[in-house]
């Protein structure tokens, strides 16, 4: 019977209502410090750096900025370039330098230029080396037998990747020392590789980067060193930087949001017994992580439904369970109230907001 209620519960209504916006409120720090160290006093003091998801965030936090030296200021945002994060095109794998085996060569990947997110493997050593990813270079595939394949004729690496996929299964993936040999055997020039990365694509609290508002010319990774971006307030465009840099900071605070639902439920089940909400709130909180609410703590709360105003006959409890995502990026309060009925025969949930 107990199963049922679950059954009928449909979150496709709670997930949209995920979907919008969290009020982010941005904070200005006027001490200067290293990125690491904005990052560490921003987590501690308010959620995390500002992160910045579209115009509207952009100029609410260029517009929160005053002071006297509004026109050159710069400020650490919450943007930062990670360059261990790759990933083979082969099954998408992720790949984590330092983690995951590799044979890059003395001072590589360097990003020479900020436009460097693809692999080749030398020729002349058999060491990696990341290129620009419209740079010429012949392909070396890997086939459904899992057996390489170099391709002599040169092309971008995105061709080279079509290639492959088309003529055999991927662009090779290179897991240990034995199948970087196989394929240096097999090269007669420098060739791709399946691995590549996407530059700046989260922000320092683990959110995708969805818009970036990079000044012109920027990034340029000078020195091959800049993997940390600051945001100037005259232009509201971003510049990377040196992460060691000192500069002001951004942070964001995450306004808690609360919304409310009402579901009914339809159960035979005694709503006001112990037990039955325990496995109600097990259930719904397997539910919540299925429907990719993550982080989320559900409290049920029993009151006394008697003075509870609805248009239907209230059984003895009303419900509440909260739903608390503390100190993650889609913060927010969501509160559910039960109520408890028993109905004859199981009816739907709704949920809408009270
Ligand atoms: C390389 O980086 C550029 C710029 O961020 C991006 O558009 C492109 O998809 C990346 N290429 C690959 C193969 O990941
Ligand atoms: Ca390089």
């Amino acid at each position: 019977m107990w199963k049922n209620i679950l059954l009928f519960l449909s979150l496709s209504g709670l997930v949209g209502h995920h979907a919008s916006p969290i009020t982010k409120l941005y904070h200005h720090v006027d001490q200067k410090m290293s990125w690491p160290d904005a990052q560490r006093y921003c987590r501690e003091q308010f959620h995390d750096l500002a992160t910045i998801d579209n115009l509207e965030d952009l100029e609410r936090l260029q517009a929160s900025r005053k002071g006297s030296d509004y026109d050159i200021d710069s400020a650490w945002i919450g943007l930062y370039d990670d360059r261990t994060r790759w990933q083979w095109s082969y099954g998408n794998q992720d790949y984590k330098t330092g983690q995951d085996y590799d044979n890059w060569a003395g001072n590589e990947p360097n990003n020479l230029d900020a436009e460097q997110n693809c692999t080749v493997i030398m020729q002349k050593t058999g060491e990696w080396s990341d290129r620009s990813c419209s740079n010429l270079a012949g392909p070396v595939c890997i086939n459904a037998a899992g057996n390489y394949i170099y391709v002599q004729e040169e092309m971008t690496w995105y061709k080279a990747r079509k290639y492959c996929v088309s003529h055999h299964t991927e662009l090779a993936i290179v897991r240990d020392a034995t199948e970087n040999s196989k394929i240096y055997a097999l090269m007669k020039r420098t060739a791709w590789i399946g691995l590549h990365r996407n530059p700046w694509s989260h922000w320092s609290d683990g959110s995708r980067t969805t818009y970036l508002n990079w000044e012109t010319g920027q990034p340029i990774n000078l020195g091959g060193k800049q993997n940390c971006a600051a945001m100037n307030f005259r232009t509201a465009g971003y510049r990377d930087k040196n992460c060691q840099d000192l500069y002001y900071v951004a942070c964001q605070e995450l306004q808690k949001q609360r919304s409310t639902f009402r579901i009914k439920i339809s159960t035979e089940a005694d709503m006001t017994n112990p037990e039955v909400q325990r496995q109600f709130v097990e259930q719904l909180s397997a539910k919540m992580a299925k429907e990719g609410v993550a982080g989320v703590q559900l409290h049920l709360v029993v009151k006394d439904g008697q003075d509870q105003q609805t248009e239907m006959a209230l059984s003895a409890a009303v419900f509440t369970v909260e739903l608390l995502r503390e100190q993650a990026r889609a913060q927010r309060l969501l509160l559910f109230r039960l109520w408890g009925q028993k109905f004859r025969a199981p009816k739907l949930f709704s949920l809408a907001d009270l």
